[in-house]
């Protein structure tokens, strides 16, 4: 079609200039009128097309299977230094060493004076040692009345060292001389876990005639146990307290602990 209106156009063209341009437009006009021809066959085909663009990124494929174990790797780098560990427990004593040279000769001197000097040293040690036994009983705890202060000594004696022992500290082995002091040495000494103590009541000096350790006679009150006293052996002058309240005569050199007792009013 457009080749049609083309060619129709330059016949027009060719209409107006009839005259001047006579020569030139007798050249141009010299096919006159083009019309279409018929549709030729159809073309060889043509080459091959270039390669289309990519297409676009496929969606997320679907999370494969655990791969093989890797390789093991090489050493890594030191790491850095730790954190001061904790003191070590201490070591055992290393062996004794060799003797010292001998020390310069010494100043002439007295030495008996010396050694009766330190002999009475030793004496004070010792007495000293007993000061502190008896006070650390103290100390763990005494009973007391009006009148009276009892303590339970836990070391073992015999009779007279014990009534010796507590006339040291300004007593005397505890006398109960009415139930309600009987009773207090009796819960005292089940309190402590004691079965019996030494108490200050004796027939030394008479077979059968028993008297509190100051020598004062018994009186109306005692707490003898059932079939005592017996001078079992022929040999008990002394008497114990046992945890339930009862007395009992026995024999004086046996050793237990013992039940002082102080007057307050001396104290
Ligand atoms: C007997 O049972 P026991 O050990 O508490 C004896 C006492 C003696 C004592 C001598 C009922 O007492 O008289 O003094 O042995 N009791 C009886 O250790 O015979
Ligand atoms: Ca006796
Ligand atoms: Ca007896």
């Amino acid at each position: 079609m457009k080749w049609a209106l083309a060619l129709l156009g330059l016949a027009f063209l060719c209409v107006l200039r009839a005259g001047a341009a006579q020569q030139m437009v007798d050249d141009a006009c010299s096919v006159q009128i083009l019309v279409p021809g018929l549709k030729g066959d159809a073309g060889e085909k043509g080459d091959k097309g270039a390669p289309g663009r990519p297409g676009r990124v496929g969606p997320t494929g679907e999370k494969g299977d655990v791969g093989d174990k890797g390789q093991k790797g090489g050493v890594g780098r030191h790491g850095k230094i730790g954190p001061i560990g904790s003191k070590g427990e201490k070591g055992d004593s290393g062996d004794i060493g060799p003797p010292g040279p001998n020390g310069e000769p010494g100043i002439p001197c007295e030495c008996s004076q010396l050694r009766k000097a330190i002999g009475e040293m030793d004496n004070q040690v010792t007495q000293l040692t007993a000061e502190l036994k008896f006070i650390k009983n103290a100390v763990a705890g005494v009973r007391e009345t009006e009148q009276k202060m009892y303590l339970l000594v836990k070391e073992e004696k015999r009779y007279l060292d014990a009534q010796l022992a507590c006339q040291g500290r300004g007593g005397t082995l505890s006398m109960p001389k009415d139930e309600a002091a009987n009773a207090l040495l009796a819960a005292y000494i089940t309190q402590a876990g004691l079965a019996r103590v030494f108490i200050g009541i004796n027939d030394l000096e008479r077979e059968g005639a028993f008297v509190y350790a100051d020598r004062s006679p018994m009186q109306t009150f005692s707490k003898w146990r059932s079939g005592e006293p017996n001078n079992a052996y022929d040999e008990e002058d002394c008497v114990e307290l046992v945890a339930s309240g009862g007395w009992n005569d026995v024999a004086c050199h046996l050793t237990m602990h013992f039940l002082c007792e102080f007057d307050k009013e001396h104290m």
